[in-house]
């Protein structure tokens, strides 16, 4: 098996275990932004959030929801940030969620990105437009 993430899962390979579902296992990050940093991963092999069954979506966001409270009650942490890469930066190509324990003063840089502006308000219409015709439609 290819996939570092699925041999997670199977047990092939070692992790420190979050949380172990049916349908999701959450292990530490190996190179964590901060201690606690946390990744929820579903157990069948998709590569991006874009491939999730939709029925899976609430599994997995709702594990992340929890382990996102776990990092302030369990860590002291004072919040979280829930991210996930796709494609661009994403380096296992197995879908992951990444919690990260978050506190204000920690000295995290890396996320804040740069920003840019709309031309106009008509613009920003377009945009949004687009992005709604292009939206498939919710599941059943
Ligand atoms: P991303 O860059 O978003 O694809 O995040 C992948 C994360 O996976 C990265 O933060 C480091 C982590 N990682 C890489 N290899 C291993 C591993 O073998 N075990 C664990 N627990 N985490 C890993």
């Amino acid at each position: 098996m290819e996939c570092l993430f699925c041999r997670i899962i199977d047990g092939a390979l070692p992790s420190s275990v979050v949380l172990d579902e049916p349908f999701t296992l959450g292990f530490l990050d190996t190179r964590p932004v901060f201690k606690g940093h946390v990744l929820l991963v579903p157990k069948i092999h998709v590569d991006t959030l874009v491939d999730l069954p939709a029925e899976l979506l609430p599994v997995l966001m709702g594990a992340a929801q929890r382990v996102a409270g776990a990092v302030v009650t369990g860590l002291a942490a004072q919040g979280s940030f829930v991210a996930v890469n796709n494609v661009v930066s994403q380096s296992v190509p197995h879908l992951h969620v990444h919690v990260v324990p978050r506190t204000k003063g920690d000295g995290l840089r890396g996320f804040f990105w740069p920003r840019t502006k709309y031309a106009s308000e008509d613009e920003a219409g377009e945009y949004a437009a687009r992005l709604a015709a292009a939206l498939p439609a919710p599941p059943a």
